[in-house]
């Protein structure tokens, strides 16, 4: 399994049980915190992501202890962190002491770890297909960066001069395998043309097209009638564009009807929506009023689709 070796940071090492370094509202978060939820593994206590006091340290017995990682504070820009997770994203999940990184080792991770039905499908063929499922949701995840960024968060997420300065000293010590240099280098000074933010919303309408035409066979879940690790890398995109005004129902039914089967999971429900419901209220807000004044996601996806 791709546990990584070293870290630079002392902190996982010392943790006990599980602990989830990671942030409410960050969909690659909330799709590990899903498959926690699936396996039987709630929440449990809440700890500041850098407390190594002996109390804190200590697991939470059949639970999962958090360790939030603000970004809007940017607590992953710290050299704490970056110590953790050399591309300061969320999440990071440390069992034991060892520390695993990228949601998709740790989903996996989880999967061989812990009971329950298997997220990854033991048939080979199905495995194969769901795998792709999965990558193609994981190249897409920069597409949701885009869109969050420009039709949800606006301004609020551009960096100052000083913070792109942190951003690129944190950065040279690891690899910046998200680009988050780059990015944020070009977002934060309007460097970014409104037609790469349309492409990336071009590809996922794309996407969803795709699936919603898979679905059109009655099934259940994304791959079969089984849960599998495709629901939640693609549910937690839809939830970010629902939360964003993107009109999922009307351009793909039967993807929205899928959604709302995994949304009413208790998994979904606890630790997905859990304590991100503030947030997802003032997500669709903002959306509600852009949409008053014919803006935002809505109008940008009807054009598209038109
Ligand atoms: N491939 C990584 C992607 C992690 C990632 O991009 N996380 C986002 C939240 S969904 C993040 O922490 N972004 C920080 C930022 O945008 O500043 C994974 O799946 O774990």
């Amino acid at each position: 399994m791709p546990k990584i070796e070293h870290p630079k940071s002392t902190i996982p090492s010392q943790l006990h049980g599980l602990h989830l370094f990671h942030y409410d509202a960050a969909p690659c978060a909330q799709r590990v915190r899903f498959a926690l939820g699936e396996k039987g593994l709630g929440r449990g206590r809440e700890e500041k992501f850098d407390s190594v006091t002996p109390s804190a340290i200590e697991g939470d017995d059949g639970k999962w202890v958090s360790r939030r990682i603000s970004l809007p504070k940017k607590d992953h820009m710290t050299q704490t962190y970056a110590e953790i997770h050399p591309d300061m994203v969320v999440p990071a999940l440390v069992h034991d002491g060892a520390l695993f990184l990228e949601s998709l080792d740790i989903i996996s991770y989880l999967d061989d770890a812990f009971g329950g039905p298997p997220l990854v499908p033991r048939d080979a063929t199905l495995r194969e297909a769901t795998m792709a499922r999965v990558e193609q949701a994981k190249v897409l995840h920069r597409s949701i960066r885009y869109v969050t960024f420009y039709w949800g968060l606006g301004r609020l997420a551009m960096l100052n001069p000083k913070e792109r300065n942190q951003l690129t000293d944190l950065a040279n010590q690891g690899n910046d395998q998200e680009q988050l240099v780059s990015f944020y280098n070009q977002y934060s000074t309007g460097n970014i043309p409104e037609a790469t933010f349309n492409d990336h919303l071009n590809k996922l309408f794309t996407a969803f097209s795709e699936l919603d035409v898979q679905l059109n066979d009655g099934r259940q879940f994304l791959m079969s009638d089984e849960l599998s690790i495709a629901d939640p890398f693609w549910s937690m995109k839809i939830l970010r564009l629902l939360e964003c005004g993107y009109p999922v129902e009307q351009h793909h039914p039967n993807l929205y009807a899928w959604y709302q089967r995994i949304y009413q999971r208790p998994s979904f429900q606890n630790e997905v929506m859990g304590k991100n419901r503030l947030t997802n209220r003032a997500f669709k807000m903002k959306a509600g009023i852009e949409q008053f004044f014919g803006k935002g996601l809505r109008n940008a996806v009807e054009m598209i689709a038109a």
